[in-house]
């Protein structure tokens, strides 16, 4: 079915003589936690729950090995922000580039860390990162475009103390509003960096450079450093010309990453809070939600000059308005200065909208809700290749919203956002150029607007406000010519579990095989999904296949099927 010829090795003999190999042993298990106080059942990394940051340099070889351990869940890394230069089934994303890890099983994970900058990795099976599994991995650069004397990183979260397989049951119940689109659960809280009192020792009169990574499952993140000003550097893994945010607030999404310059204070005679506050808009919009009169948005932390001072209060953030409050990141400016790709060869348009399917809320792009395939999308285009049927043609890929482009394409998608909540699109494989995006109610894509800039901020994921539009582009410039698959999805969980997610199709054509690791197919055996065909059959909503056959034993929470989507 694949080749046996691996491409790994091949990919060890062209790396700078530097880099250094990375190998991590990673046993994911439940890990009891307490973040905010309310003890629970976490997903944590070999014992320990919040979950490590990965710490590598510019270059270096990856390699993790993935043992699940959670005995009732499945499970997957993706790594957020990676292109996956060369190693595109490495991408983590479970029914697209492999099949999910079952209880018991192992898979390794194996790519170069060829990007700097920070990014994240998280499960991107069955709404599960919420439930903790996602940590920080943070890629040094030798020769950053700004000078720093230390570095530290915070993780903005909301936080559940329900654990998410009966949330999504919640969620997805038909007496959840299903004619509306269905209310997501309300978090019980924001935590920054997993807990309720992070404290980050400084020294003064130092330049600390701060990755700020939103680990979160749904609202945004709007935050304040009080008596500190911050600048811009970094959004995204992409270096951005130093921009000076003043006494603007900054708001990251869920799965957006950004860091900033702060330059501590002259004396250590007093220490500060940072202010967090989760974007209440997007909660709100339901006129018969219940948010409790005691319902606190806000996380505090501090930055601690002296340990025998005692801890400020937050400052009183007034009138903040987490619509409009905050620096548009389409104002950035990425430090290497790529100019706006152009012409563009193919135009995709994603109008999003919701209907109710068998009573239960779902949403769509271009009428379609995404139903994830049994046969990951990846192995469709790799096993396909030698039959009849075409693989560009999007009907063999089934319910995925596919989208194919061919090698070498300016592509530029249009996101017509037409729902009342505000959605964080993230794209894999690539980072995109945005072009425009549009305020709350700013309308749907009609034209391009007058003030585009030639060097458009470049990053994985985009925020696009309720009743407007954003516009991104990117290459399809693929290195090594290989077929890829991407996901293209909003990044809250909520959402992505009710189908709000496309799937791109990237090269199908292209000669070059590429060979799947014995791990993926193993795994596929043992989970029992198909690692050859097309898409025409799906997981349905209670995680069985449309034909109905025996479960396995890797059954997730909230019923008798083998997975939730
Ligand atoms: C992708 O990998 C190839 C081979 O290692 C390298 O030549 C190329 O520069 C990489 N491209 C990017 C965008 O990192
Ligand atoms: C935040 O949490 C991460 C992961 O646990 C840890 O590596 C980092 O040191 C923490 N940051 C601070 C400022 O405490
Ligand atoms: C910080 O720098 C200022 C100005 O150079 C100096 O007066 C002050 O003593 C320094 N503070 C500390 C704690 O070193
Ligand atoms: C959240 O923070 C804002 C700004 O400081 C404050 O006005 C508000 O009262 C806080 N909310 C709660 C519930 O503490
Ligand atoms: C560009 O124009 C649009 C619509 O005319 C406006 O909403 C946006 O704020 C402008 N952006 C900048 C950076 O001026
Ligand atoms: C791709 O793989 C198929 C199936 O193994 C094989 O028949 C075909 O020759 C390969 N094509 C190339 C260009 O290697
Ligand atoms: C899975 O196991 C954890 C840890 O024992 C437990 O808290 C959780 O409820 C279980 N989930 C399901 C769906 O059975
Ligand atoms: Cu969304």
């Amino acid at each position: 079915m694949f080749k046996s010829s691996c491409l790994i090795p091949l990919l060890w003999l062209v790396l700078p003589a530097l880099a250094a190999d990375v190998h991590l042993e990673w046993d994911v298990g439940w890990v009891w936690a307490a973040s905010d106080g309310f003890a629970r059942p976490m997903i944590g990394i070999n014992g320990h729950w919040p979950c490590p940051q990965v710490d590598v340099n510019l270059g270096d070889r990856i390699s993790v090995d993935v043992h699940n351990h959670l005995g009732n869940q499945s499970t997957g890394i993706h790594w957020h922000g990676f292109r996956q230069n060369m190693t595109g089934m490495m991408d983590g994303s479970t029914e697209v580039t492999q099949c999910a890890i079952p209880p018991g099983e192992s898979m390794r994970y194996e790519f170069i860390a060829d990007q700097s900058g920070t990014y994240w990795y998280h499960s991107h099976e069955m709404g599960q990162y919420p439930d903790g599994l996602r940590g920080a991995f943070i890629v040094h650069d030798p020769s950053p475009p700004f000078a720093y004397d230390d570095e530290f990183t915070i993780t903005l979260t909301d936080f559940y103390h329900e654990q998410m397989p009966v949330l999504l049951d919640q969620y997805r119940s038909p007496a959840n509003q299903a004619d509306f689109g269905g209310v997501e659960p309300l978090p019980d809280r924001a935590l920054i960096n997993d807990s309720t009192e992070t404290k980050i020792k400084v020294e003064p009169n130092k330049t600390y450079l701060v990755h700020i990574i939103c680990i979160g499952n749904w609202p945004g993140h709007t935050f304040v450093f009080d008596g500190h000003d911050l600048t811009v550097v970094e959004v995204d893994g992409v270096f951005t010309d130093p921009y000076p945010a003043g006494s603007k607030r900054l708001r990251i999404t869920t799965g957006q990453r950004m860091s900033v310059l702060i330059k501590t204070k002259e004396d250590t005679s007093r220490n500060y809070a940072i202010w967090d506050t989760m974007d209440i808009n997007m909660m709100l919009i339901y006129e018969d939600r219940a948010i409790p009169e005691n319902f606190n948005p806000n996380a505090t932390a501090w930055l601690v000059y002296n340990e025998a001072e005692p801890l400020p209060p937050a400052p009183d953030v007034h009138d903040l308005d987490t619509n409009t409050d905050f620096v548009d990141d389409v104002a950035f400016v990425p430090a290497d200065h790529e100019p706006l790709l152009e012409p563009v060869d193919r135009q995709i348009v994603l109008d999003t909208g919701f209907k109710a399917i068998d009573g239960v809320a779902r949403f769509t792009v271009n009428g379609e809700t995404y139903m994830p395939p049994t046969t990951p999308t990846l192995y469709t285009v790799l096993s396909l290749d030698e039959e009849s049927r075409s693989i560009a043609d999007p009907a063999v890929y089934g319910q995925v919203n596919p989208f194919v482009i061919q090698y070498g394409e300016v592509v530029e998608i249009v996101i017509n956002n037409h729902h009342d909540n505000l959605h964080p699109w993230h794209l894999h494989g690539h980072h995109f150029q945005v072009l425009q995006r549009t305020a709350v109610d700013g309308g749907y894509f009609t034209e391009y607007f007058q003030n585009i800039s030639s060097t458009p901020i470049k990053r994985d994921t985009i925020m696009v406000q309720n009743h407007g539009h954003a516009v991104v582009r990117f290459r399809a410039d693929n290195p090594d010519k290989i077929k890829r698959v991407w996901l293209l999805h909003c990044h809250v969980e909520w959402h992505v579990a009710a189908g709000l997610t496309a799937t791109i199709i990237e090269a199908p054509d292209m000669v070059r095989n590429m060979s799947l690791p014995l791990d993926n197919l193993r795994i596929c055996e043992s989970y029992g999904s198909p690692s050859s065909g097309d898409g025409s059959e799906n997981w349905d909503e209670d995680g069985n296949t449309d034909e109905p056959e025996e479960a396995t034993s890797c059954t997730s929470g909230g019923g008798d099927g083998k997975r939730q989507v």
